[in-house]
């Protein structure tokens, strides 16, 4: 077998100011997402979950922007997509499984919404709604409040998906945000799909980044299978919004491996080779073979995927025997209880 020298071939990170750990950190956080999701998909199939949404081939994007946001200072508005921004914004395993097995335990909703609706106020993790593009004002909005506050140093990142891009919502924050330099930084995951539509249906644009010159704020594309490319052109966009300068736009070009979702046939819009094309750029093998290159022991990095394998079958076992919601919960916080009905009364 060749020997390859593998010591100083890791170069990428230091200049961008992440030390080994953080490259490490990174990975296990793409791996926990990884396993989760693929998780997911199984207890699926098996009948132990109703729905999934899998995160797979987005590992590197999520992980590398979310580096870039710090915790309990800057405001986050991710979307159903986003369980590698979760994790690193400290959402578990455990509280994972609860959301998908709708669990009365689940932080985010007590069971009742749809999985992956991210809720953490102690993180500033703001639950958005399941339709696409709403995650934009809501953002530009919590941006106005900081600038007006004069919280001039904490920031919003605002994620959605390149078919999010369409609709108007997202055109009338870009602009909102741009006008009123407010401290945003819109990240696109652009897998090429929106359910079954493709890109090209939808955007005549060649890159989504593009969309933000007509904004005149700044418009970055990232390789979006890559975390360290990821983080660098998040933190370009972080660094200018905390300076001041107001919102941009980072696209990360990544692609997703699963179906849409659990109920989606895949086949019917993209074929195999396609997948497979995809799946050789894998973004998980890709930090692993960097870690490698920086002559971290494969041992190492085999302790971290049998320790997170063991959190998630320790977590779907607890998450599974916890209580399901109750039926009169069901539309507990929906209606103010305060709200005085049209005949006088109360709820
Ligand atoms: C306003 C609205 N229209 C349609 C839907 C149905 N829908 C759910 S996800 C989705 C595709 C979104 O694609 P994209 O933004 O590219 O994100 P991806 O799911 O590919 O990560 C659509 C059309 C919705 N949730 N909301």
């Amino acid at each position: 077998m060749a020997v390859t020298t593998r010591k100083g071939s890791a170069t990428r990170h230091e200049p961008l100011g992440l030390s080994l750990d953080d490259v490490k950190g990174m990975y296990r956080y793409m791996l926990m997402t990884r396993l989760v999701s693929e998780r997911i998909l199984q207890l699926n199939r098996m009948g132990r979950t109703p729905f999934g949404a899998g995160t797979d081939g987005h590992e590197a994007a999520q992980v590398g922007a979310a580096w870039c946001i710090r915790r309990g200072k800057d405001w986050t508005v991710p979307y159903y997509r986003d369980m590698g921004v979760a994790f690193v914004l400290g959402f578990s395993v455990l509280g994972e499984f609860r959301s998908v097995l709708a669990k009365a335990t689940d932080t985010n909703s007590a069971g009742r919404a749809m999985l992956n609706m991210f809720s953490s106020p102690e993180n500033r993790v703001l639950s958005r709604s399941v339709l696409v593009g709403t995650e934009f004002p809501h953002a530009v909005g919590l941006a106005l409040a900081l600038k007006l506050r004069k919280e001039t140093d904490n920031i919003v990142f605002v994620f959605g998906g390149d078919g999010s891009t369409s609709p108007g919502d997202f055109h009338e924050a870009a602009n909102f945000a741009a006008v009123h330099r407010l401290p945003v930084v819109f990240v696109i995951e652009n897998n090429l799909l929106a359910i079954s539509t493709r890109y090209e249906k939808q955007t005549a644009v060649k890159d989504i980044a593009d969309k933000a010159a007509a904004y005149a704020m700044p418009g970055h594309v990232a390789d979006g299978m890559d975390v360290l490319d990821s983080y660098e052109k998040t933190k370009l966009a972080a660094d200018h919004a905390r300076a001041g300068a107001g919102p941009s736009l980072v696209e990360l070009k990544c692609y997703r491996y699963q179906p849409h979702t659990s109920d989606d046939d895949d086949s019917r819009y993209r074929t195999k080779q396609e997948v497979d094309e995809w799946r050789a750029r894998d973004p998980v093998k890709r930090a692993r073979e960097y870690l490698l290159s920086a002559d971290v022991a494969e041992q190492e990095l085999e302790e971290i995927r049998v320790a997170l394998a063991d959190e998630i079958e320790r977590a779907i076992a607890q998450a599974e025997s916890e209580p399901d919601p109750r039926p009169e919960d069901a539309a507990t916080h929906v209606y103010s209880a305060d709200h005085p009905l049209p005949d006088g009364t109360r709820a």
